[in-house]
């Protein structure tokens, strides 16, 4: 969340800034502003709402510079207004931020103390007259701000200017992420590389308590003792292609469609290998997964539904007993740690904080078998696990995901599989039938998406209510789940999903005409179940929009309605299914008129608390 660019050229940097901000406007959309050094002073131009308000702006005042700072704000401390956006500065020194100063209060009340005045709530505006206090001590922009973040409890990415060192900017990573970008006699700062992708692909990842000085001829690193370090410089396969729109109307909607060609490509490495393998999941595979007696799963958001789909998976195909917590929560629980189990982080930003800090909470207790399931190469997540299965859905940028979701439910399933096939589970033949299932999801997932103009009319009956409620039973209780939240998240009808064994026990309570009851009911040993379950919603005079595949032979009647998938696919009905539901939302939203790929009050990739 929030985003942040900085640009050092001899060219003007403030069209990089922008066009980046743009980039990095799904990360938050609250506000935006620049602040850049020419003749000697800061200049900033900051609004509220969108990058275009502010762009506006800096065009109307002819805003140019080689040296500049960008940021785009989700917030946290601080209402959405103008003084409370990014860049904040004190007497000549100009910052951006992201993440959350825990510290803040008492930062706050020494540096009134010290004489300055503060003109925002934000927790960001006491680094910036920190690191003018150091200055003032005589410090220069990288010793203040290396003595400055000494100071800070929390979490920050931060890229510092100052109007009397127009030659180079500082920046400073913990708990957020940030990378440089290289080019040819002009160097950036992004907190990802979307940003800069049009000027550059090669970047340098900080890692954490990093602090750094970017001038045009070159990059300075600093580790947590402020000693020079050398880190590694990668080139990103980010395309600028896969960051376009194209000929569709939202990201939701193409991420939505790239699903076969993500889990095509996701899928590669194990239709190459023709095999379950622990080499799948990194050099260490076997080290790690050998001896595994169980998996805990720790993830937020739709990561969580995926590891809630893969806790019935793993226990169902390897006989290992598996439990799936929300990170926030086991992270602040004396949990009872077993190093024999594995621990599963799932974040497709690989940067989510709370799932980071839960991997680092179990690591202290003595979890070492830690495996990321990710989407974003060298992040935080999978740098700090022991293996990694990189999805690889490509650039997801509406902020509801979708084919990180179904792609992350391939590697789960991979995994699924691999501990079986360790544990003496899974014989040749079903590995075999396994892997022919995998190799004919990317066309089940694309006649799924084939339904779309059936879905679209459902949308519309949707559109004008203001509860819905999603029943699953099995593995598709998680699907249900994921099929609430994409509605709440993008058309803001509330929505919640129940086990539908669960119905008597309360929510049936709801049910009546108003309320449109989603059932994902494919055919499996449940279906039974769940047409008496759709009975009782029917007897209360609740309307029915079933999902269902081809071998369930249910019929459509008076308050049921029906879609099927055009064929059953086995175990792997949850990632099939998930796309009516992906698609519902979409088209609901749609006809409310709301802003799919940035629904208000969220942002992606979650770097705050
Ligand atoms: N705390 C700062 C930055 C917020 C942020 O990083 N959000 O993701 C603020 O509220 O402005």
């Amino acid at each position: 969340m929030c985003g942040i660019v900085g640009a050092i050229a001899d060219r003007d940097v403030v069209p990089v800034l922008i066009d980046g901000l743009k980039r990095l406007e799904y990360r938050g959309y609250d506000s935006a502003g620049i602040a850049v050094i020419g003749d000697g002073e800061v200049r900033r131009v900051r609004r509220t709402g969108r990058v275009a308000e502010m762009e506006a702006a800096a065009r109307a005042d002819n805003v140019q510079a080689t040296l500049g700072i960008g940021h785009t704000r989700w917030a946290t401390h601080g209402g959405v207004t103008e003084a409370n956006a990014h860049p904040h500065a004190s007497h000549g020194v100009a910052l951006v931020h992201n993440g959350i100063i825990e510290n803040h209060e008492q930062q706050r009340e020494r540096l009134q103390q010290l004489g300055y005045a503060f003109e925002s709530q934000t927790d960001t505006e006491v680094i910036a007259h920190l690191i003018h206090h150091y200055l003032k001590d005589g410090l220069d922009l990288l010793a203040a701000l290396q003595r400055a973040v000494k100071e800070l409890h929390g979490a920050y990415a931060l890229a510092v200017v100052s109007r009397k060192e127009p030659h180079r900017m500082v920046v400073a990573r913990m708990g957020c992420p940030l990378l440089v970008g290289l080019g040819e006699g002009e160097n950036f700062v992004a907190s990802d590389v979307s940003a800069i992708v049009q000027a550059t692909r090669r970047v340098i990842f900080l890692e954490e308590g990093d602090t750094a000085e970017i001038t045009r001829a070159g990059v300075r690193v600093f580790g947590a003792d402020d000693a020079p370090v050398e880190r590694d410089e990668h080139l990103s396969d980010v395309s600028l292609a896969s960051l376009e729109l194209g000929p569709y109307r939202h990201f939701m909607q193409k991420e939505i469609h790239e699903q076969p060609r993500a889990i095509g490509d996701t899928l590669e490495a194990i239709i190459d290998a023709n095999a379950f393998e622990p080499a799948l999941f990194g050099r260490d595979g076997a080290q790690v997964l050998d001896g595994v007696e169980g998996v805990q799963i720790l993830a937020c958001g739709t990561s969580f539904y995926a590891g809630s789909v893969a806790r019935y998976w793993i226990e169902a195909i390897s006989g290992l007993p598996c439990s799936v917590e929300i990170a926030s929560e086991y992270r602040y629980r004396q949990a009872v740690a077993n190093p024999k189990q594995l621990v599963v982080t799932i974040s497709q930003s690989g940067e989510t904080l709370d799932t980071m800090e839960a991997l680092k909470y179990a690591k202290s207790l003595g979890h070492d078998r830690t495996l990321s399931i990710c989407n974003v190469p060298e992040s935080a997540i999978p740098r700090a696990s022991r293996l990694v299965f990189y999805t690889r859905a490509g650039a997801e940028i509406g902020v509801a995901s979708t084919k990180a979701f179904t792609t992350q439910l391939v590697g789960l399933f991979a995994l699924a599989a691999t501990l079986a096939k360790l544990h003496g589970r899974l014989d040749a033949e079903r590995e075999a039938a396994y892997i022919e299932d995998l190799r004919h999801l990317p066309g089940s997932v694309q006649h799924a998406l084939n339904l779309e103009p059936q879905i679209a009319l459902w949308a519309e009956r949707f559109a004008p209510k203001h509860h819905a409620l999603f029943l699953g039973r099995g593995v598709h209780y998680p699907i249900a789940l994921e099929g609430a939240l994409k509605l709440k998240e993008i058309s803001y009808i509330h929505a919640e999903a129940y086990p539908a064994g669960e119905l008597k026990h309360g929510p049936l309570a709801l049910v009546d005409a108003d309320m449109p009851v989603v059932v994902i009911a494919p055919k499996d040993g449940l279906l039974e179940k769940v047409k008496s379950n759709m009975q009782e919603v029917r007897a209360r005079g609740g309307e029915l929009f079933v999902f269902t595949d081809a071998d369930s032979n249910f019929e459509a009647s008076e308050g049921v309605h029906v879609i099927r998938t055009p064929r059953h696919v086995g175990v792997l009905s949850p990632i099939v299914h998930t796309i009516p539901v992906q698609l519902l939302a979409y088209h609901t939203a749609l006809s409310r008129g709301t802003d799919v790929d940035k629904p208000r009050n969220l942002a992606k990739a979650v770097t705050v608390e």
